[in-house]
């Protein structure tokens, strides 16, 4: 899945001229609406190629479907709504709306994955409601979550199947992962508090007791999870790395969000246990080290994903600020070294395993809710830094596209818009410095995909 091998020294690259960087900043207003400029530039190639479609591919001008092959859901539209929303945007949200009033339906015959279905269209179609206050969003989301839910209900722990078919409702994928397994309590939960019905809820509880209960003595946990027989699949635990990173994400937010006691009993037993057998200290930099969760033995390899840099915000929002303040300093010097981060690297040597840059936005992510969390301007300077070197060496004439390679120069272009972009790295930034009136700074949750589930205001 990840991990491929580009090995790439940290002094070779950092030799190598930048485009982007730390530079002086103008104030927060100005960034605030350059920002909301670069995420209009890529909506108006994602418009103007792949309206309707799922995601654009803007060097190309093509466009595919995400989760269906042959269909599209109009899944960019649904990750952006409430980024629309909390620009001011409302004409493009408007338009969003109509589409989506003509289109949305989830009687499809096709595997759809359920845990980004959760993520993505569950909770845009959640925080589109909370946007517009249209009922039929609402309604789209619960259409979609009846139809995933055969995944809990037809599994013989509760811990769900990974694919529902939408149409037939049968089930696919008995081997799974935390995070695939325990990141639905936001928008379950949440659906069970808009509708009344407490199904969603309870197959979100029963999915966590399901891996939950198979902890090690030590507190802690596996990683890939064998659904129908209630048992983890190899012994090494990645944690926070994917795939188990929103695992827990999702406990907090169930206790944060929801006030559910168990998820944050839950939550604080496992952070105990990954601080206590997994912190490691490498040349003034605080990572997380694989271990075999029934020993808490180093395991695994020295590798770590970008993804994993969300964790800054979440152990520091969960009551362990120096942890998560120290993390995000280790990947602030992977972005000194590198201008934008690769999705994998040594943390040894700070070498590159994998070159690309996928977009990704955990750790403008992190800067963001540690920007609010402590006030320290550090995290409004990395992330101003962040959003200069996306915007030098992933902006092309028609969006905004990943990128093949951080160490060339110029950076090499790939030829895709996530759809997660125009719900995360984007709206991060804007919130951050633009603090919109639309937004509570002091009050609001988000899903694991930048959706805002708590915290809009007219
Ligand atoms: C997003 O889909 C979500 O943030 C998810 O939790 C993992 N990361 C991707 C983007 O990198």
């Amino acid at each position: 899945m990840r991990r491929r091998n580009f090995l790439l020294s940290a002094a070779s690259v950092a030799a190598l001229p930048v485009l982007g960087g730390a530079q002086d900043m103008p104030d927060a207003k100005t960034i605030g609406a350059q920002v909301r400029d670069e995420f209009l530039h890529a909506w108006n190639g994602y418009k103007q190629f792949a309206w309707g479609s799922d995601e654009v591919h803007p060097v190309s001008g093509t466009a595919t479907d995400f989760f269906v092959k042959g269909h599209s859901f109009g899944l960019s539209i649904i990750e952006a709504l409430d980024t629309l929303y909390v620009m001011e945007l409302d004409d493009e949200l408007a338009s969003c709306v109509k589409w989506l009033q003509a289109h949305l339906d989830f009687d499809i015959d096709g595997n759809v994955q359920m845990f980004e279905a959760v993520i993505r269209m569950v909770a845009g179609l959640i925080a589109g409601y909370y946007a517009t206050g249209e009922r039929f969003m609402l309604d789209g989301a619960r259409d979609l979550a009846d139809r995933l839910l055969v995944c809990f209900t037809k599994s013989p722990t509760g811990a769900p199947y990974r694919y529902a078919n939408l149409h037939t409702g049968a089930v696919s994928d008995p081997k799974s992962n935390l995070a695939e397994i325990g990141s639905n309590i936001l928008e379950f939960g949440d659906l069970s508090r808009l509708t009344g019905d407490s199904k969603y809820m309870q197959a979100s509880m029963r999915a966590y007791q399901a891996v939950i209960d198979k902890r090690s003595h030590l507190d802690l946990l596996g990683t890939n999870f064998d659904i129908e027989r209630g048992m983890f699949l190899d012994p090494v635990d990645v944690a926070p790395d994917e795939p188990a990173d929103s695992f827990y994400e999702y406990l907090w937010g169930g206790w944060q969000m929801l006030g559910v006691e168990q998820s944050r009993a839950w939550y604080r037993t496992l952070t105990d246990a990954l601080l206590k057998y997994k912190v490691t200290h490498v040349s003034g930099n605080l990572w997380f080290r694989e271990v075999d969760y029934r020993t808490g033995a180093p395991a695994g390899d020295t590798q770590i994903t970008e993804l994993s840099s969300f964790y800054a915000e979440l152990v520091a929002k969960g009551g362990d600020r120096a942890v998560g303040e120290a993390f995000y300093d280790s990947w602030t010097n992977v972005l000194d070294t590198y201008t934008l981060i690769p999705e994998v690297i040594d943390y040894q040597t700070l070498a590159i395993v994998d070159p690309a840059y996928g977009m990704r936005p955990e750790y403008p992510n992190s800067a963001f809710d540690l920007w609010f969390l402590t006030g320290d301007p550090k995290y409004r300077a990395t992330a101003y830094q962040y959003f200069t070197a996306l915007r030098a060496n992933c902006r092309v004439p028609n969006g905004y596209t990943v990128l093949k390679d951080v160490r060339t120069r110029p950076m090499t272009l790939g030829d895709h818009f996530p759809a997660y972009s125009f719900s995360e790295n984007f709206k991060y930034l804007y919130l951050m410095f633009a603090e919109p009136s639309r937004f509570d700074s002091a009050h609001y949750y988000l899903n694991t995909e930048g959706k805002v589930l708590r915290g809009l205001r007219d």
